[in-house]
């Protein structure tokens, strides 16, 4: 064991998901070690583990610089003393397969090596997270404390020892440390077979039902091939892109409909499958697509709440309850009421549904950014989603834009938008933004786009649960007619500011209207209060969805 003397560096704070930075700051001497045992610092002075009875797992998506972390990261755990390290052949897992490798294994906890959505690269993004016992991202008095930790960091523990051979499965060992490298796919398809029902999707593939998987050159490609081709018995070429590459093959592993183009031009031919879906850099977001027909994420999280019960064996007890991040759409608010169960309302990011669904007052949750998930792991997981909706299919007999429309009839509908405007820049950006948050106040009872603002407010969340409080979550103005407006900076980006301007109407019309049409007034109006183009220069965002 060695101890190195290192510096601070001042930037190591956690974000919406975890540290994500340039791959090249990532790549700075002691920058991986400072934040690494930051964290193993912090949950040492937290709990009395004693680390040598403990389990951590490792793994990524697969970008670049991905390798490199990993062998960093298990010469710094052997150090710490760690008795036991599981990390995936290739060093891969997605993070939900992570957070299923941590629950069920009884690991202590778990480094998820990904920049998620973000691009790949050497000129690109990485990024490290940290998850705990529960197999979820760690909370924020836990990173806040991670953070304490990077900016008062003297030293860091390593050991001399090569690079361990993480291409095969098979037990190793670094010093005391044991190293047991373990299939990405085992405990994740284990869990994925528990909730679903294989046979009736198999079912489904041999009756020649046909679907398009876009894995975007990231890591859900061997999930995906396994599960739809191999298991399911979907048709070879079901799965595009499915080889995890260090650069995603230079796309943009964010599933939109801007980023997932050649998925949507197929969708969208004449002999388009019946069904298409992609997952992001990690596997933790999904895209859902019908036939030219796409699923807004607020719709696909209250639609697999809708039919959860009676298409899902997993879910054949019924829902606890629900929840989504504030900014996702109400859609899932209507059908909790329909099915009794409480709905809650969070901030941005996956960390603030853990101790909801540890408590079991909600099993399934989602936000607005394509993501969707349960209480089977403690992550969003892509694809849960597309095997959900297989399911949904399945049992319903029907399309997925029948399934969709179905549900507007029923629900009404709530035509929503986000609006990102990238590259601002920062200082700008965060004056916008609270010359507004001062603003808000005398904003009651004033009429924006026509229809009277019952409420405005920058979220503050009490969680239910331990009863922490996370202020100024996004400043959101309610209308007297259900609309809404949110706006809020990503907590994600590596590069200036990102606004993201969220706006959603309800209406109960069947759902048939013209959604640019019926938004264009909250989101003018939202501009003209916001006086983006003053602060910003702009009027146009760079991607809508
Ligand atoms: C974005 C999304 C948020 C999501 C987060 C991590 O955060 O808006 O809903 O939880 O990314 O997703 P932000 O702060 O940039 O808005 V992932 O798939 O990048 O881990
Ligand atoms: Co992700």
């Amino acid at each position: 064991m060695k101890t190195i003397p290192t510096t601070p560096f001042s930037d190591q704070r956690p974000g919406t998901s975890g540290l994500r930075k340039k791959t090249r700051t990532f790549m700075q001497p002691h920058f991986v070690e400072n934040f690494v045992q930051s964290v193993f610092n912090a949950v040492r002075e937290s709990t009395d583990a004693d680390f040598r009875k403990e389990t951590l797992v490792v793994g990524g998506d697969g970008r670049y610089y991905n390798r490199t972390a990993c062998q960093t990261i298990l010469r710094i755990a052997a150090a710490n003393g760690f008795g036991r390290v599981l990390v995936g052949r290739e060093s891969l897992l997605s993070t939900p397969a992570i957070s299923a490798v941590i629950r069920r294994r009884g690991a202590f906890g778990g480094l998820v090596l990904s920049a998620s959505h973000n691009p790949g690269g050497i000129d690109a993004d990485f990024g490290i997270k940290y998850n705990i016992r529960n197999g979820g991202p760690a909370p924020e008095a836990v990173t806040e404390s991670i953070y304490r930790h990077t900016l008062a960091i003297k030293e860091y523990r390593t050991v001399e020892h090569e690079d361990v051979d993480l291409e095969s499965e098979g037990t190793l060992s670094i010093g005391d440390t044991e190293v047991v490298v373990i299939d990405p796919l085992e405990d994740y398809v284990a869990v994925m077979e528990e909730l679903f029902d294989f046979d009736s999707l198999r079912r489904l593939f041999a009756g020649g039902f046909r679907m398009l998987f876009d894995a975007m050159n990231a890591v859900t490609g061997p999930y995906a091939h396994h599960i739809l081709e191999e298991i399911l018995g979907a048709p070879a070429g079901t799965v595009i892109n499915g080889m995890p590459l260090e650069d995603f093959g230079g796309l943009h592993p964010d599933p939109n409909q801007v980023n997932a183009s050649e998925l949507v031009a197929r969708m969208g031919a004449k002999d388009a499958p019946d069904f298409g879906a992609a997952c992001d850099g990690d596997g933790d977001r999904n895209l859902i697509l019908g036939r030219s027909f796409f699923v807004s994420p607020g719709d696909s999280l209250a639609i697999i709440s809708e039919h959860a019960r009676e298409s899902i064996p997993g879910y054949r007890a019924g829902l606890a309850g629900v929840a989504r991040s504030m900014p996702t759409s109400t859609a899932v608010d209507r059908v909790a009421e329909a099915l009794g169960v409480p709905c809650y309302e969070t901030p941005t990011g996956w960390k603030f549904f853990g101790n909801l669904m540890d408590a079991g007052k909600c099993t399934i949750c989602g936000e607005e950014s394509f993501g969707t998930g349960s209480n089977h792991v403690r992550e969003k997981d892509g694809l849960w989603a597309v095997l959900s909706w297989l399911s949904i299919l399945a049992t319903s007999g029907k399309s997925l834009a029948d399934v969709v429309e179905q549900h507007w009839r029923r629900f009404g509908r709530s035509y929503y938008q986000r609006h990102d405007y990238e590259g601002l820049k920062v200082d700008a950006a965060n004056e916008m933004i609270s010359r507004l948050r001062d603003k808000l106040p005398s904003l009651v009872g004033s009429d924006f786009a026509g229809v009277q603002i019952t409420k405005a407010d920058d979220f503050s969340y009490t969680d239910p649960i331990d009863g922490s409080v996370s202020a100024r979550q996004g400043l959101r103005i309610l209308l007297n007619d259900g609309s809404r407006v949110v706006c809020r900076l990503s907590g994600t980006g590596t590069e200036g500011a990102t606004l993201r301007l969220y706006v959603e109407r309800y209406r109960n019309d069947g759902g048939a209207a013209e959604i640019n049409t019926v938004l264009a007034p909250l989101v003018q109006a939202a501009r003209e209060l916001l006086e983006l183009r003053k602060h910003c220069g702009r009027d146009e965002p760079n991607v809508i969805t």
